[in-house]
């Protein structure tokens, strides 16, 4: 093998991550860099993503990169919460308007990453392909939500009709007109999908295993003197995303859910639920993810919504959540959920009640029914945050393989590093708080982080950088301490890997919160790389 290595660094998947950390150890720090990506353009997520209905759930101005002015002052969002095409729109205008494209390379998968010991690089082989590459260092920006859950019910391969996972849509759309289809699943991806799938279809069937809790999104078009404000208050807003708890410019809210009355609550609530989004959680109440009561009472809030909205009694009473507390599954936000069960061409199925048996050629079988169907789609979600880099062949310092070294659950220092895979870095990974943010702020975090950490092994003539066992075991530890005094950790959630069956429940995420978050990530940096050893 040779000791010079081709790229210094690779970077696989070129979606939020992928392309900003391309930018920074190119442009910013001079390095020689390749970014490997699967699909045929950048985008990632909202590349592959193009379901219908498919649309961000933070709103345009502070889901976007911060870090260049001039990107952001001449970028125009229609509207509150972008759409799946014009986000990836603005993902391919990054990608020219920095030059990044001649660096990637499409369509080419990453299967395998074995590190060599003596020369301090890591050998890339790539899908399909005898060619493999060297490089000092890489980074893992393969997204956190991008193995999708197989669809694999009894029968699934006899069915007549076409089927699609929402997480691979066709390029060039599907055409439901006519078409009796069958949805199965009633996560963020479900809910977002049902009310346009429904506006088009002949007949909708939704297939649900577990009623969620949304709340409306309430989008609107993004009016001149809205967005002209907001880009006179770019600042302001970003230093506010970075300061707060999740990432969001969201006002801090310290009262906790006793501290009012019923009636103050209710009209909190309200008030929040009138605007819609995100900020129904993070600007009522500090303690609703801590205290069971102070849940119990948002979880009633929208219980109650749920009944005013549905006009079926029956049919609302099927769609009410019981079984976790609110927002201990990732909370979706919706445009006409619950309204569209008011039509006469969806039906809602209670698949918990009685369970899918297989799918057959004419539709699907449940227990105690059968459903003619002409199309189905799964939103059936993906192995979240382990999936896209156990998918790879993974070998560390010794050969150690990354699935045996997590044969357990995930075992991260920061979500940044892995203890035996010395200058691999990954971004968003299992110990950091990404999934719980508003992403992009993790991302620019931890792809800032990873730049800034090469350019210092760089300047001290070093070439290895590794976390140890005994440190990377008191960052586990403190994950899932912290975890474990909230309610997170009562769902079957993805969080802690339940949607998959046999994976390892660890509960994935960090809780404490960016802010606390980066400053960690900060002092360990000014400790002198506190816990990480380099040669
Ligand atoms: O996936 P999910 P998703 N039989 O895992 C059901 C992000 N996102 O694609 O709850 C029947 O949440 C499953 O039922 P249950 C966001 O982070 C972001 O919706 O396991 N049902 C559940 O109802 C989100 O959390 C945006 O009982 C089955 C559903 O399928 C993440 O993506 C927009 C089943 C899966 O829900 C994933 O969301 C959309 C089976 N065998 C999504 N298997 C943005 O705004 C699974 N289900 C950026």
């Amino acid at each position: 093998m040779a000791a010079t290595p081709q790229y210094d660094v690779v970077i696989i998947g070129a979606g939020f991550s992928g392309m900003y950390m391309l930018h920074q150890a190119r442009d910013m720090l001079g390095l020689k860099a390749r970014v490997f990506e699967a699909g045929q353009g950048v985008g990632g997520t909202w590349y592959w993503n193009r379901y219908p209905g498919a649309r961000c759930d933070s709103e345009s101005y502070y889901y976007s990169y911060s870090f260049s002015s001039e990107l952001e002052q001449e970028w125009k969002w229609s509207s509150r919460y972008p759409g799946q095409p014009e986000i990836l729109t603005y993902l391919e205008h990054v990608a020219d308007r920095f030059n990044l494209r001649p660096d990637i390379s499409f369509e080419t998968t990453v299967a395998s990453m074995h590190f060599d010991d003596e020369a301090n690089l890591w050998t890339v082989g790539l899908e399909d392909s005898d060619e493999s590459v060297t490089a000092r260092f890489v980074v893992s920006a393969v997204g956190c939500l991008s193995v999708r859950n197989t669809p694999n019910f009894p029968g699934i391969e006899s069915f007549a009709g076409d089927w699609y996972h929402t997480g691979a849509w066709p390029h060039e759309g599907v055409d439901f007109s006519g078409k009796r289809v069958g949805l199965i699943g009633t996560g963020s991806t479900g809910i977002q999908a049902t009310p346009v799938i429904a506006a088009e279809a002949d007949h909708l069937t939704v297939f649900q295993r577990t009623p969620n809790f949304s709340v409306p999104a309430r989008n609107e078009p993004l009016d001149a003197a809205t967005a002209a404000d907001i880009k006179a208050n770019y600042a302001d807003i970003r230093a506010r995303c970075k300061a707060s708890e999740n990432g969001f410019p969201f006002k801090t809210i310290e009262r906790l859910s006793a501290d009012v009355t019923d009636a103050e609550r209710d009209e909190i609530f309200e008030e929040l639920w009138k605007l819609g989004g995100f900020r129904f959680i993070a600007e009522s109440f500090s303690d609703l993810m801590a205290d069971q009561e102070a849940n119990d009472k948002a979880a009633d809030f929208i219980r109650n919504k749920i009944r005013g909205m549905v006009h079926d009694r029956e049919v609302a009473e099927k769609l009410l959540p019981f079984d976790h507390p609110y927002a201990t599954k990732r909370p979706p936000i919706d445009t006409d959920y619950y309204d569209t069960y008011n039509r006469d061409n969806v039906t809602l199925i209670d698949v918990r009640a009685a369970p899918i048996e297989a799918i057959m050629p004419s539709g699907v079988k449940t227990a105690d029914a059968e459903y003619e169907l002409d199309v189905l789609v799964f939103a059936i979600g993906f192995d979240a945050m382990t999936g896209p880099l156990l998918n790879i062949d993974i070998r560390g310092a010794g050969g150690t393989r990354l699935a045996d070294a997590w044969e357990a659950g995930p075992r991260t220092y920061l979500g940044l590093q892995v203890a035996g895979f010395p200058n691999l870095f990954t971004v968003t990974g299992p110990g950091s708080p990404s999934v719980l943010t508003n992403m992009p702020v993790a991302i620019e975090q931890h792809v800032e982080w990873i730049a800034d950490c090469i350019k210092h092994l760089n300047a001290s003539n070093l070439t290895r950088i590794e976390t140890t066992e005994e440190v990377q075991e008191e960052w586990v530890k403190h994950v899932s301490d912290i975890a474990d005094e909230t309610l997170y950790v009562k769902a079957n959630s993805w969080y802690v890997g339940a949607n998959v069956p046999g994976k390892s429940r660890v509960f994935m995420p960090y809780v404490g919160g960016m802010k606390v978050y980066r400053d960690r990530c900060d002092e360990i940096v000014a400790n002198g790389y506190e816990g990480f050893v380099t040669a």
